[in-house]
């Protein structure tokens, strides 16, 4: 059990107000030794009381759990515990109650919207303390809302009455105490985190890492050659159930079976094939603690279903149906390579944020232009440079023969009067704009216009309509300079 740190080693006998009430326990036979008697030895009712939270059965016997409270508030930290063995008989009570002083009251002078403001300043400001040491890539999400706060004495030397306030932030779950009465901070803890685990990737595959497009499949063999592309990451954002599900990503069913560690740690090489599992697992991760540093909080924000390699194509898909990803293992196993990962990830983002999406042949282009772009700018900080626009290099390489090996690319020049009527060919077209933009405005912000632009995207959309909803994002988010540099990057493409 947490503990507080007002919580008193032990109860001093001086606590004369203490009493048992309401529980009818036999506590003063069976505790003496334990604890003095002390229980026994009050009788002023100062609305303590004990409250029981939870019953357990061991190979033992029976625990008791009892919450302390003071006039029906929960007293902070304040516990009994008695044991139970299987004849009945108590065996041992753990007395972790704390003093309260019997005029202590239970009052609150602060409003709990008020004191919501308080906890959730205290927690920001220390989330982005902790996102500023080491977690670049965590993200900030909201906190405590209003209706979060629950009145709470606090026992010991310091009692009084809080709000208590339980928030979310990046850290995991936080519980701030707030002075009822001052409104001051006593005391903002996480008490419970997101489970971090450890894995082993490609970042993003390994033609970039190495920057060798030489490398080979030789059906998926763990061979010297590969050895190095091989990169421990941390897994963040993990449930702590063990297994590869979070807050943005679910692998719900794979060749093999899922993976599964009880202390998080999924390092596995490539001809393993859990390997692709973990690549899943944390290139979604990444993209996702990305798209909210951006400042989106609903941009597909809920846990992505994968299947990994039970689908033995060559082939990966999102299905909207179910909304569920799956990876095939044909060739060099799709997962293996992050690029095609974030590409049908990128289809699920569109199908998030527009409801049908795709529906005419340019929007089904756009979305697989917008596929390669997002595989292209998730690439951009871990590719020192390498072939940018090239898409999938190591995926490709089992079906391409010339160097680069790239399934398509985001700077081929093409325009509207290159268009085909096929959506992976015509994403080109779309794809090498949204490159433009990237270089006209720097990452960040480009990915910001474009993902905004999506938000006004029809399911049915022209690459012209999409494109000056994109145009008009730029100008609100950013000016009529910024604007007239993506209409630049539409107009070498035709599209406007
Ligand atoms: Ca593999
Ligand atoms: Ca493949
Ligand atoms: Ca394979
Ligand atoms: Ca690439
Ligand atoms: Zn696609």
């Amino acid at each position: 059990m947490a503990k507080s740190v007002y919580r008193r080693k032990a109860i001093a006998a001086a606590s004369a107000g203490f009493v048992v009430v309401s529980l009818g326990l036999s506590l003063t036979s069976a505790a003496g030794a334990a604890s003095a008697g002390q229980e026994t030895s009050a009788t002023a009712n100062t609305g303590q009381a004990l409250e029981l939270i939870r019953t357990k059965t061991s190979l033992l016997g029976k625990h008791y759990w009892y919450q302390q409270t003071y006039n029906g508030l929960p007293v902070i930290g304040g516990y009994l515990a008695r044991h139970v063995d299987k004849a009945g008989k108590v065996t041992s009570i753990k007395d972790g109650r704390d003093a309260i002083p019997s005029n202590l009251s239970t009052t609150a002078k602060v409003p709990a919207a008020t004191a919501t403001k308080t906890a959730n300043a205290a927690v920001a400001a220390r989330a982005a303390r902790s996102r500023g040491n080491g977690g670049k890539n965590a993200t900030l999400v909201p906190t405590a809302t209003n209706g979060t706060a629950q009145l709470a004495v606090v026992g010991g030397k310091d009692a009084r009455l809080v709000w208590n306030v339980t928030s979310r932030s990046v850290e995991g779950v936080t519980r701030t105490l707030v002075d009822a009465k001052s409104g001051a901070t006593v005391e903002s803890k996480v008490i419970t985190r997101n489970a971090d685990g450890r894995g082993v990737v490609f970042d993003p595959n390994p033609v970039v890492s190495e920057r060798n497009g030489k490398l080979q499949d030789a059906d998926d063999a763990s061979t010297d050659e590969l050895f190095p592309a091989h990169k421990a990451v941390i897994l963040r954002n993990l449930d702590g159930n063990g297994k590869l599900e979070g807050k943005y990503v679910r692998i719900v069913a794979a060749e093999g079976g899922v993976a599964q560690s009880a202390n998080h740690r999924f390092l596995y090489e490539r001809d393993d094939d859990r390997f692709e599992q973990v690549m899943a697992y944390y290139h979604v991760n990444q993209t996702q603690e990305y798209i909210h540093k951006l400042g989106f909080t609903e941009v597909n924000n809920a846990s992505q279903d994968f299947e990994i390699n039970t689908f033995t194509g060559d082939n990966s898909f999102y299905d909207p149906s179910t909304d569920t990803i799956t990876m095939g293992s044909g060739g060099v196993d799709d997962a293996e390579d992050a690029e095609v990962i974030w590409h049908e990830y990128g289809h699920a983002i569109q199908d998030d944020i527009v409801p049908g999406y795709g529906e005419s042949l340019q929007a089904g282009a756009m979305g697989e232009g917008f596929g390669d772009y997002w595989a292209v700018t998730m690439s951009v900080p871990v590719s020192r440079g390498f072939d940018l626009p090239c898409v999938m290099d190591w995926d490709a390489t089992s079906y391409t023969t010339e160097e680069p090996h790239c399934l398509r690319r985001t700077d081929t020049g093409k325009t509207m009067d290159d268009l085909v009527g096929q959506v992976h060919a015509d994403g080109e077209i779309w794809s090498h704009a949204l490159w433009d933009i990237h270089g006209a405005l720097g990452r960040d912000k480009a990915n910001k216009v474009i993902l905004q632009g999506t938000f006004f995207y029809a399911p049915d959309t022209s690459m012209a309509d999409a494109a000056r909803v994109t145009v008009q994002s730029a100008r609100l988010l950013y000016g009529k300079a910024a604007a007239e540099k993506v209409t630049t990057a539409f107009k070498a493409r035709k599209i406007l």
